[in-house]
């Protein structure tokens, strides 16, 4: 019996990467230092306190602005996209990708962030990934922030924490959207920018020292962020009625450690806390639990009386997500062997199985995850982020055998496929990493995602040659038969 379709037919099978993380080539044809070139590669292999390993200090950018060559700092050669673009997009349009997700390096564009004119050559760049994707009929979706920000931009206005900053964001955006008002139709503002406030460095690009009260500047920088994204939005729609604007959370669901009241309530707060980022994008303000959590945690956030207007008129088309796993909420941390409240120190579920980086799988969260974004905004919805870091081995015959990736995504896009069934509308499903490239958070090509190998080690060493993995095979499959062959 043949399965009933379930997926539309203009469904958005893709894969996504990050500008910061693959395109390498970090002081090529003018673009400037960006935050993302100063993360260096952690040496130390505790995964269970990332966020310490992400954050980067003042100092540590003074140390890292010295080195002026790519050692150390995986980041800063990515996995050479840059100059292999085209075999890479030959590679995306022979899985017949309808949809790539990429971001833009900023200080490609505006090198310091508060240049008076553009780098020509970075939007030359983009101008040629956009036509060769449409060589494959491939629809680029943007995120115009991902992870990094102009090095000077921090160095010299504090980053996002200044208000200033939202001015240069507006041009770098009003510049790409209308040089590529023809290429491009969707767009994201903020990758994951509930992140400015878990990784303030990172994320929000603000150089919040340990001294300094992270809270306040982090949530300062993520209100001037989410003026940003409005002034985008509204910039958007004058410039290109077509376009669709999306929002992009890391979406962390939290489930009660246990049925007690307290940490039921506990589940219910931190799921508010994640979804008041959607709330402000999709509804246009801050919710009572946002104003709530401000007082008690002595948050004053200094905003201008058009903010209001600004978020309230200006809100988004559609909301994008990552989701990788849930969480546990409880009010007894210390019961678990749980100190500290970083983000991936998390309370273990007993009913799931980890990553090697200790990520929990949980493939019925996302229909869990999925359901709830549709009951409370009634918006499309898009999946950009959804992948298993693993190490992956290369056998003498040179295959990659990654049935662990397969089974990984084929229990995640079945529990799609019952959202779909709920009645949730989906617009697409890009896999985190399309081809394998250097991990956001711990600088390693060894927590590889994609569906594509590159030779490459930790240390950059290696050919930088693509091989299809098993799970590229499978996935072609996918996309052809529209998600009905998994
Ligand atoms: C998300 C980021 C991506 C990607 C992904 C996987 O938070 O948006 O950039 O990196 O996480 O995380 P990691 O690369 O740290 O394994």
């Amino acid at each position: 019996m043949s399965q009933k379709q379930v997926f539309p037919d203009n469904f958005l099978w893709g894969g996504a990467i990050a500008a910061n993380q693959a395109e390498g080539a970090f002081d090529a044809d003018g673009k400037g230092l960006s935050t993302a070139d100063m993360v260096p590669y952690h040496k130390k292999k505790d995964y269970t306190n990332l966020s310490a390993l992400m954050h980067v200090t003042s100092e540590s950018i003074t140390e890292a602005m010295k080195v002026k060559t790519a050692e150390g700092y995986p980041k800063r050669y990515g996995i050479d996209f840059y100059h292999r673009y085209k075999e890479d997009i030959a590679l995306f349009g022979e899985l017949e990708f309808k949809v790539f997700r990429l971001s833009m390096n900023w200080s490609r564009i505006f090198p310091n962030g508060d240049d008076a004119e553009p780098n020509e050559a970075g939007l030359q760049f983009y101008d040629n990934v956009f036509d060769e994707l449409r060589k494959y009929n491939i629809e680029p979706l943007v995120t115009l922030s991902h992870y990094e920000m102009p090095m000077t931009l921090v160095l010299n206005y504090g980053g996002w924490k200044n208000r200033k900053v939202i001015s240069f964001f507006e041009k770098y955006a009003e510049t790409v959207m209308n040089r590529y008002k023809d290429k491009v139709k969707y767009w994201l503002t903020f990758n994951e920018i509930n992140t400015t406030i878990i990784e303030p460095f990172t994320g929000g690009g603000i150089v919040g020292d340990r001294e300094e009260n992270v809270q306040q500047a982090s949530y300062q920088a993520l209100h001037h962020q989410f003026v940003a994204s409005a002034l985008v939005t509204r910039k958007a729609r004058e410039i290109n009625p077509e376009f669709r604007i999306g929002c992009m959370l890391a979406r962390m669901i939290h489930y009660p450690a246990t049925s007690s009241p307290e940490d039921v309530l506990q589940a219910q707060v931190d799921n508010q806390l994640n979804l008041l980022h959607t709330d402000v994008q999709v509804w246009g303000s801050y919710p009572p639990i946002a104003k709530r959590y401000f007082e008690e945690n002595n948050i004053q956030l200094v905003q201008e009386p058009e903010d209001e207007q600004f978020l309230l008129e200006n809100t988004v088309d559609f909301i994008s997500f990552s989701y990788y796993t849930s969480l546990i909420s409880t009010t007894t941390p210390e019961k678990y062997g749980v100190t500290g409240g970083n983000l991936y120190s998390t309370v273990k579920n007993p009913n799931l199985k980890v990553t090697e980086w200790g990520w929990q799988l949980d493939p019925i969260g996302l229909r869990i995850v999925l359901k709830e974004f549709y009951d409370r905004y009634k918006l499309p919805l898009f999946v950009v982020e959804n992948g298993l870091g693993a190490r992956d081995k290369v056998e003498e015959d040179g295959s990659i055998i990654d049935d662990y990736r397969i089974d990984y995504f084929r229990q995640h896009i079945e529990q799609l496929a019952e959202a779909i069934k709920d009645g949730v509308e989906v617009m697409g499903y890009t896999s985190w990493g399309a081809i394998d490239i250097i991990s956001a958070s711990t600088s390693e090509m060894s927590k590889r995602y994609g569906f594509i190998y590159v030779d490459q080690d930790d240390e950059g060493h290696g050919t930088l040659n693509r091989y299809k993995k098993k799970s590229f095979h499978w996935y072609k499959k996918v996309i052809a038969s529209n998600g009905a062959d998994l």
